[in-house]
C-alpha cells in the first residue's frame, strides 16, 4: 500500500471512534413518579431525541422518585449527580425562593421567550442553582383544591391539606391546616385518612389513581401548573456545540406542543364527574375573589422570600 493509502485506510477506520467519542450522553431523572403522564411523555420524547441523535447525543433516562426522592431532584441537578431533570419549581424551593415563582406567570412560555423573562428566569438559576432552565413542557394548566369534606365557603379551618410550596401560602391563608408530601405519598395519606385533601393540577389524578380516594373538586382553578427539564449548567456550558444545539432544538419543539394540554385538560375534567368527583363552586364574586387572593398571596409570599428577583419576575410574567 502506498502511504497516502495507508493514511487515508487509517482515517477512515478512526471516523467511527472520533464520532462516538463526541457523542455526549446524559443522565435524566424525572421528580414525578413514573407512572405519571408527563414522564411517560417525556420518554416518548426522549426516545425521538435518541433516535435522530445518534453521533451526537443520547439521554439515559434514569427514573423518577425511586432513583432520587421528588424534593432531591433540584440538588442533584445543581451539584451534577444528574444531567437533567423532569420537575417543578417547587420541588426545589431549598435551592432558591424563585424556583416557585414560575406558577404565577400569566404569559405563556412562547410570550416569556420574547420579552425577556426566559432569560431573567435563566439568570436566577445558573446563578442560584447551577440550572440551565431548559425548556416548559406543562403549561396552560390550573391548580385546584381536592376534598374529602363539602364546603360552602372558601374557608379551610379544621382541615388538613396535602401542599407541596406551590399552594402553602394561599392554603394557609385560607385556614387550612398544611402538611407538605411529594405526590408519591398522596394516595397513603388519602386512604389513611390523614389528609382531608390536597392541591393538584386539573389533570393527572388518574394517573395515581386518586379518584378512588376523591369526593370533591373546588372551582374554580388558580395559578399555572409549570413542568419543566433544567440542566446541569455546568453539564450545558461543556456541551459540544452540536450536541447543545440539537438538545435545545428538540426541547423547543417539546415546550411548541404545550397547547396540546388545552384539549387534555378539558377531557381530564370530564373524566372526573364520570368518575365521580363532585364540583364545589362559590358564587361569581367569592369566586373571582378567591384566585384574586392566590395570585395576591402568591406574590406577596414570592417577593418577601426573594425581594431581589421577586419583583422583577413579577413584572415579567404578569399581564
Ligand atoms: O402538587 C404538586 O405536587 C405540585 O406542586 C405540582 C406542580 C406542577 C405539576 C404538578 C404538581
Amino acid at each position: 500500500m502506498k502511504k497516502t493509502t495507508m493514511l487515508a485506510v487509517a482515517v477512515t477506520a478512526l471516523l467511527p471512534a472520533f464520532a462516538a467519542a463526541q457523542e455526549v450522553t446524559l443522565r435524566v431523572v424525572s421528580a414525578f413518579p413514573e407512572n405519571q403522564f408527563y414522564v411517560k411523555r417525556t420518554v416518548d420524547w426522549i426516545a425521538d431525541v435518541n433516535k435522530d441523535g445518534k453521533g451526537v447525543l443520547q439521554l439515559n433516562f434514569i427514573g423518577g422518585p425511586k432513583a432520587i426522592p421528588t424534593f432531591e431532584v433540584g440538588n442533584s441537578v445543581k451539584t451534577g449527580v444528574v444531567d437533567v431533570a423532569l420537575s417543578t419549581g417547587a420541588f426545589y424551593t431549598n435551592l432558591m425562593p424563585e424556583a416557585d415563582a414560575l406558577k404565577l406567570a400569566e404569559l405563556s412560555a412562547a410570550e416569556q421567550r420574547k420579552n425577556g423573562a426566559t432569560d431573567l428566569i435563566n439568570k436566577i438559576w445558573q446563578e442560584k442553582a447551577n440550572m440551565y432552565y431548559l425548556a416548559r413542557v406543562v403549561e396552560f394548566t390550573p391548580f385546584h383544591l381536592y376534598l374529602n369534606k363539602k364546603i360552602d365557603k372558601p374557608d379551610l379551618t379544621g382541615l388538613k391539606i396535602r401542599i407541596t410550596p406551590v399552594y402553602r401560602d394561599f392554603f394557609q391563608a385560607l385556614n387550612a391546616s398544611v402538611m407538605t408530601t411529594a405526590p408519591g405519598e398522596v394516595y397513603t395519606a388519602l386512604e389513611r385518612g390523614v389528609i382531608d385533601g390536597y392541591g393538584w393540577p386539573i389533570h393527572a389524578l388518574f394517573d395515581l389513581n386518586w379518584q378512588e380516594k376523591t369526593k370533591y373538586r373546588v372551582d374554580p382553578g388558580f395559578y399555572n401548573a409549570e413542568v419543566s427539564l433544567t440542566v446541569n449548567f455546568d453539564k450545558w456550558k461543556s456541551l459540544p456545540p452540536a450536541a447543545r444545539d440539537y438538545l435545545m432544538r428538540r426541547a423547543l419543539a417539546y415546550e411548541g406542543q404545550n397547547e396540546f394540554w388545552k384539549q387534555y385538560n378539558q377531557d381530564e375534567t370530564k373524566r372526573q364527574a364520570q368518575a365521580g368527583i363532585e364540583t364545589i363552586t362559590f358564587d361569581a364574586a367569592t369566586s373571582r375573589a378567591y384566585v384574586e387572593k392566590a395570585k395576591e398571596v402568591g406574590w406577596a409570599g414570592l417577593i418577601k422570600s426573594a425581594p431581589q428577583y421577586g419583583p422583577e419576575l413579577k413584572k415579567l410574567l404578569s399581564r
